[in-house]
């Protein structure tokens, strides 16, 4: 494993307010930033806002405001979000700022001095929401942009190229050498056989058509194109270039940092294709991961502002708490395919792990210990076969749990880490305490007990990069020191023994699934 990890999320457009897909990019982002620091990683995870292009300068003509002050509404309102769901990012660029603008200047500079872009002229099928040209045989007869599927018209401008030909070879040999750089690996063949053996085409890097843009230096009627601005900021957000590159230095230019972009499968093309190929020209290494995760739909059906189907995840969190959100988009999809997000869905999930499963064995344990041994976590001895395979299981989920988090496949982790939590809770039928208590079998009743207490807080430990606001509840419940709170304990087995056990209010009471599935298409919008 690499000593550092830098992660991003896609720099999201401020043309809307966020819904529950960036809230599903950013959350899956979060826990896995939150899980390498828990491991003692040095990690850096950097998310912002995309705000230069057309669309934006329409949207703000639209509403008679200047494009920054359209932005800046909007971005307050993502940055709320992501403060409402405990995003922990460590900065939060917006492509407006000096601090990115100057640079990217300089590396479009730096680019063209290398001949790597050139002057030309662009004549193609335009899509004005993707901001992208295509070609006939792209568009076909309907004319349709391929990545959206809305029409597209006939444009042509003058604009500065990339040569994307130069470093086609270097890229195929990044992908050939790299078999995780683009997961899951589906999308590597996509990008393979849709985009790359059809002939690729240079890359248009300027736009003389609008002026909502940072200008070319060189040749300030150009402003350049929103993705080649927008892809830098993973660099100029650490100060690439810049007065103060450390921050760079110490993730980007180190081989021993991870570095993992996570993002939808909209945008592929752009960091698997296009990003590499700018930082060889920049002579800069490339990322380990391009991590892409799926879309979520709702109900079905595409959500989008115009079909009123779209959903914030702020009325969820008021109602149900910001981690039953952040649980919900973690577990409900695996993390790489596409999903759908419906009420009842919500509600299921969040019932059968947290309500039924977690919170219950929290409850049924927290009551049994101040019933039977006056609140204090008794020791273990003399362990039977039951305690032993709850040891060893435990032993294995947290080994599989650590291998598949380290692997960017967080849901998968978190299934197994529920399956131990089943397992606690058929251990507690098959011990029996109640009988074991009538019996007086003090000391099997204590083994009992002290193995629930492990599970819970092992799991606890193992689930808290999601579930952020319960996971120091349940370690005040269980009475534990700051050093028992450390990660690594996670290896040992039943060290709590004398803690002292307090009964709280459950952790997740039991939805109703009708009345909250009718609650969440009510705030649908
Ligand atoms: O593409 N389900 O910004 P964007 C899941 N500015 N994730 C979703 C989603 C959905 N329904 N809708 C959006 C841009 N996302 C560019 C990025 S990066 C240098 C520039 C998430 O606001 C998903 O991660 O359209 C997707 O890739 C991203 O938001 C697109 O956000």
């Amino acid at each position: 494993m690499k000593n550092k990890f830098y992660i991003t999320t896609p720099i999201y457009y401020p043309s809307a307010e966020a819904h529950i897909g960036h809230a599903y990019c950013t959350t899956m982002c979060d826990i896995l930033a939150r899980y390498k620091r828990m491991r003692g990683v040095e990690t850096y995870f950097l998310t912002g806002t995309d705000e230069h292009g057309e669309k934006i300068q329409k949207k703000a003509a639209e509403k008679g405001v200047s494009p920054q002050q359209y932005v800046d509404e909007i971005v307050a309102k993502f940055q709320h979000l992501w403060k409402e769901m405990r995003i922990s990012y460590d900065d939060f660029i917006r492509t407006t700022e000096e601090r990115h603008i100057s640079v990217v200047q300089d590396i479009f500079s730096k680019l063209y001095a290398n001949g790597d872009i050139y002057l030309g002229k662009y004549e193609g099928w335009y899509c004005t929401p993707c901001e992208s040209f295509w070609t006939d045989t792209q568009v076909g007869e309907e004319h349709l942009c391929p990545d959206c599927g809305r029409p597209v018209h006939k444009d042509s401008e003058e604009c500065y190229f990339f040569k994307t030909q130069k470093y086609l070879p270097d890229l195929l040999k990044y992908y050939d050498e790299n078999p995780k750089f683009i997961t899951p690996i589906s999308r590597k063949n996509e990008m393979l056989n849709t985009f790359i053996k059809n002939g690729l085409e240079d890359l248009c890097v300027s736009r003389t058509t609008f002026d909502w843009g940072i200008p070319v230096k060189e040749n300030p009627k150009h402003v350049m194109y929103v993705w080649l601005d927008a892809l830098c900021n993973y660099i100029t957000a650490l100060g690439y270039d810049s007065k103060n590159p450390e921050l760079f230095n110490k993730f980007w230019a180190d081989e021993n940092c991870e570095i993992v972009h996570v993002v939808g499968a909209d945008i592929t093309r752009f960091h698997t294709i296009y990003w590499p190929m700018f930082l060889k020209g920049l002579n800069l290494r490339l990322p380990d991961r391009v991590f892409v995760h799926g879309l979520l739909d709702l109900n079905g059906e595409k959500m989008s502002k115009s079909k009123g189907n779209v959903v914030s995840p702020i009325p969820l969190i008021e109602r149900y708490g910001v981690d039953t959100v952040r649980w919900f988009l973690a577990k409900e999809f695996s993390f790489g395919s596409d999903g759908r997000f419906s009420p009842e869905l919500f509600a299921d999930r969040i019932n059968v792990d947290l309500a039924n499963n977690f919170g219950n064995l929290v409850n049924r344990t927290t009551a049994m210990i101040n019933k039977y041994f006056e609140g204090k976590v008794p020791a273990l001895s003399n362990p039977g076969e039951n305690e032993k395979n709850i040891r060893d299981l435990t032993e294995k989920t947290v080994k599989k749990y650590e291998i598949l988090m380290d692997d960017l496949q967080p849901t998968e982790a978190f299934n197994e880490v529920i399956e131990l939590l089943n397992a606690t809770n058929k251990y507690i039928e098959e011990s029996k305490p109640w009988v074991l208590s009538k019996e007086g079998r003090n000391e099997e009743l204590g083994n009992v007990m002290a193995v629930l207490v492990n599970s819970i807080v092992t799991c606890t430990k193992l689930l808290s990069p999601a579930l952020v606001e319960t996971a120091p509840k349940v370690f005040a419940l269980f009475g534990l020191t700051k050093e028992q709170e450390k990660y690594d304990h996670v290896h040992d087995f039943c060290i709590y023994e004398g803690n002292i056990v307090t009964r709280g209010e459950p952790l997740f009471p039991r939805l109703d699934v009708k009345i909250e599935t009718e609650f969440i298409a009510s705030i649908s919008h």
